[in-house]
Order: structure tokens, then sequence, then C-alpha cells
């Protein structure tokens, strides 16, 4: 998979995709990232990107050449299928896990990361497939918005997680949020681990996850039972669990 992410400030790329998982999995040549700096698509010698916007306003917008040019010369790179051209915006669709194994699929992506009050309107108009949104919130620029998608996409990729991790087993995969999760020492200052971790009865301690995975989900997160896939063994515990709590 190969991912451009679009940028004033590719150091900052640099250093998180460069760490820990991120940077293994460019080793392995799972994912093949690229920060590419916008200003290399400027022919002033102040190598601008941005400019005051039409009849004033506050800050500064995006210029349209830069960034038409760079995503040009990206997309052109790679014969063949299109890259999705993602724009981090608040105006965007929310990302989500399921968005995120939308885009796990995809073979090129280029994120185009904003600054100031934005980008100018025929970027988003001619070269961008899809705005998107990491939550209602304004941030100082578009990259943490590019590393959060960048992070939650390679970790999907196969070959990424050893099994330390598994992308199978966690939150939202599985449309519920995740059981509650313990480790050595059995006791931790007279605070017990539960029973049935310690039984060795997989089927037990499957159930007790499950049960446990659909009570902190209809406590904190009941919106997403609705587009959760649930079993008949779910439902019955969901609404002894409902009777439990009450109306
Ligand atoms: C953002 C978000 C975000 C807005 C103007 C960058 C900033 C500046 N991106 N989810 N929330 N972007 O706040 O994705 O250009």
């Amino acid at each position: 998979m190969r991912i451009e992410i679009i940028t004033t400030l590719p150091q900052m790329i640099e250093a998180v995709a460069s760490e820990s998982i991120l940077g293994r999995a460019r080793q392995k040549g799972i994912v093949d990232v690229e920060a590419v700096n916008l200003r290399d698509f400027t022919h002033d010698k102040h190598k601008t990107t941005d400019d005051a916007p039409f009849v004033g306003g506050p800050g500064m917008v995006m210029k349209c050449e830069p960034v038409f040019e760079a995503v040009e010369a990206l997309t052109s790179r790679r014969a063949g299928q299109k890259p999705r051209v993602l724009l981090m915006t608040p105006q965007g669709r929310r990302f989500d896990q399921p968005m995120a194994e939308e885009l796990a699929r995809e073979s090129h992506l280029i994120m185009i990361c904003g600054r100031y009050e934005g980008v100018d309107e025929r970027i988003r108009e001619q070269l961008v497939t899809d705005e998107v949104s990491i939550g209602d919130y304004v941030l100082t620029g578009g990259e943490l918005a590019a590393l959060v998608i960048l992070d939650a996409v390679t970790r999907l990729l196969p070959g990424v997680l050893g099994d330390e991790t598994s992308a199978v087993s966690e939150s939202f995969s599985s449309g519920l949020l995740e059981y509650p999760q313990y480790t050595r020492p059995a006791n931790y200052r007279g605070m017990q681990v539960p029973e049935v971790l310690l039984s060795g009865n997989h089927e037990e301690i499957r159930k007790w996850r499950r049960a446990q995975a659909l009570k902190r989900t209809l406590q904190r997160r009941p919106d997403l039972l609705e587009r959760a896939h649930l079993t008949e063994e779910d439902r019955r515990l969901l609404l002894d669990m409902q009777k439990a709590t009450g109306p």
C-alpha cells in the first residue's frame, strides 16, 4: 500500500511514522509512506503555500497551485488505479473503524493536510475524493488527523500486527467496546483478577468477556449496539442486563 501525506511539516509526519509499529510496517515494506513537502511544489523564492482570502476575512488560505502540482505529480507517478485523495477537515465524513477498514482495502491514498483557515475551494472541488474529519474540534493543521488515519489504517494491513495485538478481537471491529483486560500479578494490593480468568475454562472465559463487552457497550455506547453483529446469546444477555438495571 502506498500512502503519501502532503504537508508543509514533513518532519512532523516522519517523526511519528518512523516509530514502533508504523516504523516496522514501513521497514517490512507492507506500507510505503512518504511525507511530501508542499513547498517542493512552489516556484517563488519564499516557497509560498498560502495567501490572504479574497475580500478579506481572518487568517490565510492554502493556495491552489502547489497542491494541484503535488497531487498531479503523485498521481502520475503510479499508473493504474486512481488514488483516494483525502482532505482532513472538520467538515468531512467522521472517521471511524468501518472507514479505516474501507481505506485499508485501497492500494493508494493521498492525504492533504491543510493549515491556517483551510484550502482553496477549487482543491476540494477538483482533487479531493473524500473529506474526512477525526472529530468536532478545530486543529491548527491536518497533520495530526492524517497521522490518526495512517495509524488506524496501517495496523489493519496483513502482517503489521504480530500476535501480541490482534486487530480481530478488539473494540469496534466486533462493533462492541472492549472487555476489561488484566495481566500479572493476579492479586495487586488486594485487587484480585476475576476468578474466571484464572480458571483455564476457555468457554467460560469467552462468555465472561462477551458479557463484559456487552455490558460496557450498553452502559457507555448504547448507540453502537444498533449496528453491532449480535447473536441470540448476546440478545438474551442484554435483556437480562436491561432487566437488572431497569428502564
Ligand atoms: C480537522 C479535524 C481539522 C482545520 C483548518 C486544519 C484543521 C486547518 N481535520 N479533522 N477536526 N483541521 O481541525 O480533520 O486547515
